[in-house]
């Protein structure tokens, strides 16, 4: 076995390659940019050479420089992880050269699959089943309109090097074939700088299918089941799951032989992934092979109990595969989901920022968290937002459901807009439920995911100014820069502490009144007033509102508190100098009014004596009476106002004259 590797990746994936490799004894050598100097993988390392800056083709694709540095460093093999340099043919070439080992396959199974043509015309050959269509090298438009008739319509256009649907167009008819072709060509060109086309046979509600195979240098191939990832946006995959729901035995040892001979045909080594497009009648067909360790392995370490990690470490030290087909058994159901810095409601507009809060669900046999990511990390515009992947396992698909949805409310990340209510929709909806799954499936339940935001949004508001409350409470917050008021600043309404908070969410700004009791707050917003209580707890704020006990997290970062209900995260920011701090005078000689209102009762007249403390006019505001007491012994000199009628916040209600003055 190796006694040292360099890790030529970043987030995540090094940080899981580390994991492993620490634990069967491997020194680990990270690499890292500018921008990830103080990043989680680069701390899991035994150590570290920085690459340059920021932007991937300046650090993590600087093949060159990461062969020298493990040279220097004397790691005998490079991880590659996936993306950056993981499918680059000419670096494992380099890698050769240098005799270091690339934990891959051969460069000839990497550039075998470089080419969709040429790899369909090998899958061909070894009787790998292909979606009929025409995928040769000649390519007059003609003679590509008179294939496109044979395969019949409705038909797609693929680029023979694309990727990423790129250069990818569906021909409903023939009417359209011309114009699709060229636009297909033309984006091909633009995009791989090469425009061969093949042509399909469109499946309109396919479901993406892939078998995890794996061979080593002695001759052994297994497949370890598959994974369904039909639930796609974009051709980035949002959720896997692995066994794919409805697949029976034979249906796996099928599709599991299929990708077994895709892999022999290009005499493959390590760990592969064959993709197939699995068809509504149960037909499936090879799609395309990706020569790395995919992103959603971890689906597929659940159900099989094994290191796939450990697996490419053996095979790339020359050892043979830990299990032969048959030992290989799967056990339960696991789920992925991909933690985004994206914003669902802004057509997945990546997101950047702080990592102002992070909690992740705990870590069990039933819930795991890759994480490339700790808290007050900044998620950067250089690389691929992901935060982390969420994976849950469970004796079976419903319960793993019901793991995936209480994990995501209990992962909670303030800073950076995130994706977790969206895949929260994604994973409760019935559809899903119900593994109704094809790659269409985000776009056909556009409506219901993308459903509005509920009315939880005075809930959220009650139970910020209830932590804000709190926290004030706290000593320590008593020097805190951003505490937006004291009680020692408050007014006093009826002996207690009254105080106006506006709290702004999403442009709005809303007021609410607290008043503080004995035992409780008194809670006013949109006029309904509320009794509550709140204690704190490390971040979690107790409360009862009403008759309602509730518990949620709440954090804050400065001047924005975010609190988290199930999977929603309200975001709120207050400003002192937002605050009315409305005091009722006690030397002025005036009573002023602490809110616009109604005057109900006046219960002096002018001339009278009043003692400290003595109600002197009540008001109404907001559905909630308030008393307006002497604050000290005194005669009333004038009041202003009748019972019945409106007044303004401020206004003179009463005039007192002490006996002293
Ligand atoms: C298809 C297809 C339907 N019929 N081929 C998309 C990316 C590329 N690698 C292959 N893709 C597809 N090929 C035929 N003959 C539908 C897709 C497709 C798709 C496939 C897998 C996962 C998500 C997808 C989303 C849209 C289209």
């Amino acid at each position: 076995m190796f006694r040292k590797i360099l890790i030529a990746n970043r987030g995540e994936i090094a940080c899981r390659i580390i994991e492993t490799a620490h634990k069967l004894g491997i020194r680990c050598v990270a690499v890292y940019s500018e921008a990830d100097a103080n990043a989680r993988h680069v701390n899991m390392a035994d150590e570290a050479f920085l690459l340059g800056p920021a932007p991937s083709k300046d650090s993590y694709l600087k093949a060159d420089k990461i062969l020298q540095i493990a040279k220097a460093a004397g790691a005998e093999a490079i991880h590659p992880g996936y993306g950056f340099l993981s499918e680059n043919a000419d670096f494992a070439k380099a890698c050769d050269a240098a005799g270091v080992v690339f934990i891959g396959p051969p460069v000839g199974a990497i550039e075998a699959m470089g080419s969709k043509s040429a790899a369909k015309d090998i899958m061909a050959k070894a009787g790998v089943p292909l979606v009929p269509g025409y995928h040769g090298d000649e390519q007059a438009p003609d003679f590509l309109a008179k294939e496109a008739e044979k395969i019949g319509y409705p038909l797609l256009l693929k680029a023979a090097y694309g990727g990423g649907g790129k250069g990818m167009r569906v021909v409903w008819q023939q009417s359209e074939f011309a114009d699709a072709l060229a636009g297909a060509k033309r984006e091909a060109m633009a995009g791989f700088g090469n425009d061969k086309m093949l042509m399909e046979r469109y499946l309109t509600k396919p479901r993406h299918v892939e078998i995890q195979v794996f061979a080593d240098n002695h001759g052994h191939a297994v497949y370890l089941a598959e994974r369904d990832c039909s639930i796609q946006r974009r051709h980035q995959k949002v959720i896997e799951e692995a066994p794919a729901p409805g697949f029976t035995e034979a249906q796996r040892q099928s599709m599991g032989e299929a990708a077994v001979k895709a892999a022999q045909a290009i005499d493959y080594r390590g760990a592969g992934t064959v993709e197939f497009l699995f068809d509504e009648d149960g037909s499936f067909y090879f799609m395309e092979m990706n020569t790395r360790l995919q992103v959603e392995h971890p689906v597929t370490e659940m159900i099989t109990g094994q290191d796939l990690v450990k697996w490419q470490l053996l095979v790339a030290s020359g050892q043979p595969l830990p299990l032969a087909q048959h030992e290989v058994s799967l056990h339960g159901h696991a789920i992925e989901v991909r933690v985004y810095a994206e914003d669902p409601d802004n057509d997945f507009l990546p997101a950047t920022g702080k990592l102002t809060y992070l909690r992740q669900p705990e870590a069990s046999r039933y819930v795991r968290v890759d994480s490339g990511v700790v808290e007050n990390d900044e998620i950067s515009p250089y690389y691929d937002p992901m935060i982390a992947k969420l994976i849950v396992w469970d004796e079976d698909r419903d319960r793993a459901i019901s793991r995936m949805l209480r994990a995501l409310d209990d992962y909670r990340i303030a800073g950076v807009t995130t994706n977790l209510s969206f895949l929260t929709s994604l994973v409760e909806h019935p559809a899903f439920v119900a593994a109704e799954l094809d790659t269409n499936f985000i776009e056909h339940h556009q409506e219901s995911l993308f459903a509005p935001a509920t009315k939880e949004n005075n809930q959220a508001l009650v139970l910020a100014a209830l932590y804000i409350l709190e926290t004030q409470k706290q000593p320590q917050s008593c020097s805190d820069a951003f505490s937006p008021w004291q009680f020692s600043h408050g007014w006093r309404l009826n002996e207690q502490p009254m105080q106006l908070l506006n709290l702004q969410h999403q442009e709005h700004s809303h007021q609410l009144q607290l008043q503080q009791l004995q035992d409780a707050v008194l809670v006013q917003l949109d006029g309904q007033q509320l009794r509550c209580q709140a204690r704190l707890q490390g971040d979690e704020l107790i409360a009862t509102l009403g008759e309602h006990k509730t518990r949620v997290r709440i954090s804050q970062y400065q001047d924005a508190i975010s609190v988290f209900i199930r999977h929603h995260r309200y975001d709120f920011s207050y400003q002192t100098e937002l605050l009315t701090e409305t005091e009722l005078s006690d030397d002025s000689g005036s009573l002023t009014a602490p809110m616009n209102g109604t005057i109900v009762a006046v219960l002096v007249e002018a001339g009278q004596q009043v003692k400290a403390g003595q109600t002197l006019v009540v008001m109404e505001a907001m559905k909630m009476e308030y008393s307006i007491k002497a604050p000290t012994d005194a005669t009333v000199k004038a009041v202003f106002y009748q019972a019945g009628e409106l007044v303004q916040d401020g206004a003179e209600l009463v005039e007192l004259e002490t006996e002293d003055a």
